[in-house]
């Protein structure tokens, strides 16, 4: 499942130019039984199955003999803080990163207070590894690695690198099944585009996630349109 992510898009293509290097390893090459067992019955009882720590151990510590030790190891979790833009950022100046996928009902919480330097989580669901959250984090990074998205500016305007959500975008035709496209975009006034864009963007942030306003560092003009937003949309 790794691999296939790993083959596609944005992050195949910074590994074909020399700017990522990613490695996927195989627990099961780290076992010594016969059965090559990843896991086993959880102490204490119950349900489900526990990730052994020495299969994990062990690939850690090959991934320290082959590339040396990386500046963070991070375990996939749901207890683990949020992953957001920001850990990205820091991420992505970082020159090496292990990812440990759990899978299962867990990992024996001594992979935590042993190998792991951090536990991030992607989000509030349920899913069946952690295999998927790497391949989020290692596309999110891989962006921020210059060079790896042919356009730079398409990095610097992402929605959150702003701490804004998006505005709206529109392509050809102006007009579709009877919607058009607001005029100010056709009327190639660079300078009013701009603005319609920021105002646009703050009050859809205002709108479906006012509580990245709070984080989000307006300019003095950005506080001036959210200003604007709030008297035209009256008293709250
Ligand atoms: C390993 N649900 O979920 C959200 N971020 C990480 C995870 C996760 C999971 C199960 C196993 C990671």
């Amino acid at each position: 499942m790794v691999e296939a992510g790993l083959a596609e898009g944005v992050i195949s293509r910074g590994i074909e130019r020399g700017l990522l290097d990613v490695k996927v390893h195989d627990l099961r090459s780290y076992t010594t039984d016969r059965h090559r067992s990843v896991d086993d019955v959880p102490y204490g009882g119950g349900p489900g199955m526990v990730m052994k720590p020495e299969p994990l151990a062990r690939a850690v510590e090959d991934i320290r003999t082959r590339r040396g030790d990386p500046d963070a190891v991070v375990l996939l979790s749901p207890q683990g803080r949020r992953f957001t833009q920001a850990e990205a950022v820091k991420m992505s100046a970082l020159r090496h990163v292990a990812l440990l996928c759990g899978r299962y009902e867990g990992m024996d919480d001594r992979i935590r207070t042993l190998v792991a330097t951090e536990e991030l989580s992607i989000g509030d669901y349920v899913l069946s590894g952690g295999e998927l959250p790497a391949l989020v984090i290692v596309d999110a990074i891989s962006r921020l690695v210059p060079g790896v998205v042919g356009d730079s500016r398409s990095v610097d305007e992402d929605s959150f690198s702003r701490g804004l959500l998006d505005h709206p975008h529109y392509t050809r035709p102006s007009e579709f099944s009877g919607h058009t496209v607001p005029g100010v975009l056709l009327s190639g006034h660079h300078e009013e585009v701009r603005l319609w864009r920021k105002k646009t963007a703050i009050r859809r942030t205002l709108e479906r996630r006012p509580e990245l306003l709070d984080k989000a560092a307006l300019d003095d003009e950005g506080r001036a349109m959210l200003d604007e937003i709030k008297k035209e949309r009256g008293a709250p």
